[in-house]
């Protein structure tokens, strides 16, 4: 587990994030300043927890550069992966940066999870599975994301369902709710009468019922997680995507909560620590709800 993830910036904003898919906002502001991770060592790539490592020499953990929002979900996801893979990772909270002159010039989509790393033809990466599987890919992750393709293959159409499929209900669900822009086109984020957004908005809840039982009978199908016994980057994905669901209070099924307890306890501080910041921004929408006026 790495104990060495180190954040660069400031505990988890309290602010409305500006997260997906918002016009761009705000003045240009510098980026955060830049973590001060040593350049990637690139033969010493090799997780730490492989048992090849030489036992008297300390072993290297592979540098990670991640820029980061805490209280997303998409985040959470690389940011338990970094740790549970035993990447010595820095983070820069890129909040409120994203749509700076700077950080678009690195990464125009202004998306976060992003790492860098030189060996990327544009020296950048976002999307967080991409970012999963680019870095498993290169370091030999196969615990996390198995190398025979019929076995990758379930990971890789576990995360794409998710992010085609369940993450867009997720979105329109629980982004009202989090104080998140939601993306232009949709009901939620159109001058709409507020009952047809909140109609909406149930509708999208009532729709993620049914990818979420897929996620259990079908890439589960008895197994502890969609990776077998070990969590894979696919039940990252899934878990973290879940965490989001608590600030609509949504009624998980006993089988999902079971699960996510599974992974935290595996994972633990490595899945806890980046849980932590988003469970902390829902508690405080929560609170700012249901404070009186
Ligand atoms: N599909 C992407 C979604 C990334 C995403 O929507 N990132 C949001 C935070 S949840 C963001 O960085 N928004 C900042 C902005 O758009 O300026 C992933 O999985 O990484």
């Amino acid at each position: 587990m790495a104990k060495t993830v180190k954040s660069a910036k400031k505990p988890a904003a309290k602010a409305t994030p500006k997260t997906a898919a918002k016009p761009a906002a705000k003045a240009a502001v510098k980026p955060a300043a830049k973590a001060s991770a040593k350049p990637a060592a690139k033969a010493a790539a090799k997780p730490a927890t492989k048992k090849s490592a030489p036992k008297t020499a300390k072993a290297k953990k592979p540098a990670l550069k991640i820029s980061m929002l805490k209280p997303s979900v998409n985040n959470m996801t690389v940011r338990v992966f970094a740790r549970a893979a035993g990447f010595d990772a820095a983070e820069t909270d890129a909040w409120g940066h994203t749509r700076s002159p700077e950080y678009m010039a690195r990464n125009p989509a202004h998306l976060t999870p992003m790492i860098e790393d030189k060996g990327l033809p544009r020296g950048v990466l976002w999307e967080s599975c991409a970012i999963m599987q680019y870095l498993a890919n290169k370091h030999g992750l196969e615990k996390f994301y198995p190398k025979a393709p019929a076995k990758r293959a379930m990971v890789d159409s576990a995360m794409f369902y998710l992010i085609g499929t369940l993450y867009p209900y997720v979105a329109r669900a629980t982004y009202p709710a989090l104080n998140f822009p939601q993306y232009a086109g949709e009901v939620g984020h159109s001058d709409a009468h507020p009952d047809k957004k909140s109609e909406a908005q149930k509708a999208a809840m009532a729709a993620i019922a049914e990818p979420l039982e897929v996620f259990h009978s079908f890439f589960r199908d008895g197994k502890p997680f969609i990776g077998g016994k070990h969590p894979s980057i696919a039940d990252i994905r899934l878990a973290s995507t879940l965490e989001f669901l608590a600030v609509i209070d949504y009624p998980l099924p006993k089988w999902a909560k079971e699960y996510m307890a599974a992974i935290e306890k595996k994972l633990g501080k490595a899945y806890a620590e980046p849980a932590g910041d988003v469970r902390g921004y829902i508690a405080y929408v929560k609170s700012q709800a249901s404070a009186p006026s």
